[in-house]
């Protein structure tokens, strides 16, 4: 059911930002992880909740602009989120961004775009704050062109990351997950998700060349997609280490939207412990590499929830965290938006 699936991106995302905050920038070992998530089972044990952080922040932003507006609204998407910090700025959030919320307000919403783009020298940044929040896009573009899908993505990431390393590993992510959604539960092979995103990301990537930085690829992000179907290709023979060392896992877009992705494929191509719950797994493993945990296991939180619908995400993993049912309510009005496009379409067409 494809509400299922809408609700299970949102949940799937905060999950993976609530469970995976408490050892960002850390790496737990095996054993820690393993009796960190054995907790969550024991009815008895009475856990700290543990909130959501500035990934949740904002992606409740993204959704809460594309529901009220029913569709993209830069003004009033910069204006959310410059609210959203005003009201709780200690959701851990990067050390740049705080910068364009304040010139955006300071300025009065006048320039949408110039404070992201003055950011380091004008450089604009490459955090992954763009690619944390995106996963609403995709939703709302559910049935859309994909080329209006990306346009929104772009603009909407622009806000605030004017890199093309920042905003390409938006649109990545964002593709991912509209992938994911769009793929029948069981069908999923790691090969063909992954040539389907080499080739978007190709013609992504062709564009904006003249933005390249001095140590950027051409094709950053395609380069980087080979780089995990090679990993994949080794099973779970590849070590966490390897893991850091070839794909990344700091607070950077092309740091860490690869191995979201890898995070994913890798627990859905796993055989080992076929009992578990792939969801779970899938979040488990994200957290085990360490760096950006709470990033890195939301947008694998999101593209697995896309997939496996909140049916899949166990329900005493939900219960750990601060946001579910707000999650659960923007997924559902966003759902229903894109059933009543496709009515409306359909009724244009005569069918
Ligand atoms: N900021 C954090 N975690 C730090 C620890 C938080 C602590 N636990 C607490 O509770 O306070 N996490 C969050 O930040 C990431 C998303 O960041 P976003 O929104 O992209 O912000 P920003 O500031 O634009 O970029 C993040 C960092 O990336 C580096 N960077 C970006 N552009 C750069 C450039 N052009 N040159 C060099 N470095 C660049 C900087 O280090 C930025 O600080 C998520 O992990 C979220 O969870
Ligand atoms: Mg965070
Ligand atoms: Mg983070």
């Amino acid at each position: 059911m494809s509400k299922d699936r809408f609700q299970g991106c949102l949940v799937g995302a905060v999950v993976g930002d609530c469970l995976g905050r408490p050892f960002e920038m850390l790496r737990p070992t095996d054993e820690r992880l393993s009796e960190y998530f054995f907790s969550f089972q024991e009815p008895n044990l009475r856990l700290p909740y543990k909130p959501y952080t500035d990934d949740t922040a904002m992606t409740r932003c993204v959704a809460q602009s594309l529901i009220d507006k029913k569709g993209f609204n830069a003004r009033d998407m910069a204006v959310k989120f410059v609210k959203e910090y005003y009201t709780n700025s200690k959701r851990g959030y990067g050390s740049y961004i705080p910068i364009v919320f304040f010139k955006l307000k300071e300025t009065h919403f006048t320039d949408l775009y110039g404070p992201a783009k003055r950011l380091v020298d004008g450089k604009g940044s490459y955090g992954n704050g763009g690619a944390m929040r995106i996963a609403p896009v995709a939703l709302f573009c559910r049935d859309m062109d994909k080329e209006e899908m990306l346009r929104i993505a772009k603009e909407e990431t622009l806000l605030t990351h004017s890199n093309r390393r920042g905003y390409n590993g938006a649109i990545l992510q964002c593709l991912a997950v509209h992938i994911a959604l769009h793929t029948l539960e069981g069908t999923l092979e790691r090969r063909k998700f992954l040539d389907q995103l080499i080739m978007e990301m190709e013609s992504v990537e062709t564009c904006g060349k003249e933005e390249l930085d001095d140590d950027e690829d051409e094709l950053e992000y395609v380069k980087r997609l080979r780089k995990v179907d090679e990993l994949l290709d080794r099973g779970t023979a590849v070590r966490v280490l390897e893991v850091e060392d070839i794909l990344g896992t700091a607070m950077v877009a092309h740091l860490s939207v690869p191995t979201a992705i890898y995070a994913f494929l890798r627990v859905l191509e796993s055989t080992e412990g076929q009992e578990g719950n792939k969801f779970q797994e899938t979040i488990k493993y994200a957290i085990s590499l360490g760096g950006d945990t709470d990033t890195i296991a939301s947008m694998a939180g999101s593209i697995a929830g896309a997939y496996y619908g909140l049916e899949m995400i166990p329900l005493h993993l939900q219960e750990q965290c601060e946001g579910i049912n707000h999650a659960i309510t923007q997924a559902t009005k966003l759902h229903k938006m894109c059933e009543g496009q496709n009515k409306m379409m359909q009724k244009g067409k005569g069918i």
